[in-house]
């Protein structure tokens, strides 16, 4: 029995030891997502069911695929939700909330169904890019939709 290992468990040992890590959300994407969420806490209602509106029609693929991988880093039980004790942790070390702010507070606003969790279509509407959705065409896109009545 040869205890080389085949081609294709070497190139996947490779892999892992050069790439291993790509999977994990750099602290730069992990602070941008959680000052969005501030952001879009803040935002009035009509404003908040714009972008969600916007989102729910155009998400980008890759914008997809880089929130998963925040939302899953911050998910720390990978309970497929996200609480203020998890979003609070995160904190501590990217200190990103403003002065008087509150995580139960911003995440409160988040919860568009109300089930005191945040899941990921919450979280991805409020992490996301705004200003690249918030565009003249695409406004225009949501007003003639609600426009047809
Ligand atoms: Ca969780
Ligand atoms: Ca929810």
């Amino acid at each position: 029995m040869d205890d080389r290992l085949s081609a294709g468990e070497l190139l996947q040992h490779s892999w892992i030891k050069k790439y291993g890590k790509v999977h994990d959300p750099g602290d730069e994407e992990i602070k941008e997502a959680m000052i969005n969420i501030q952001k879009f806490s803040k935002a009035n209602k009509f404003q908040r069911s714009i972008i969600s509106i916007l989102l729910g029609l155009r998400p980008k693929q890759e914008d997809i695929e880089r929130i998963r991988r925040v939302f899953k880093y911050i998910d720390s039980d990978s309970n497929g939700s996200i609480d203020p004790k998890e979003i609070k942790l995160m904190d501590k070390k990217y200190k990103v909330l403003e002065q008087g702010g509150s995580w139960t507070n911003i995440l409160n606003n988040l919860d568009l169904d109300g089930n005191k969790m945040i899941d990921f279509h919450e979280f991805f509407i409020a992490s996301v890019k705004h200003d690249i959705y918030l565009n003249q065409k695409n406004i225009d896109y949501v007003f003639q939709t609600f426009d047809r009545d």
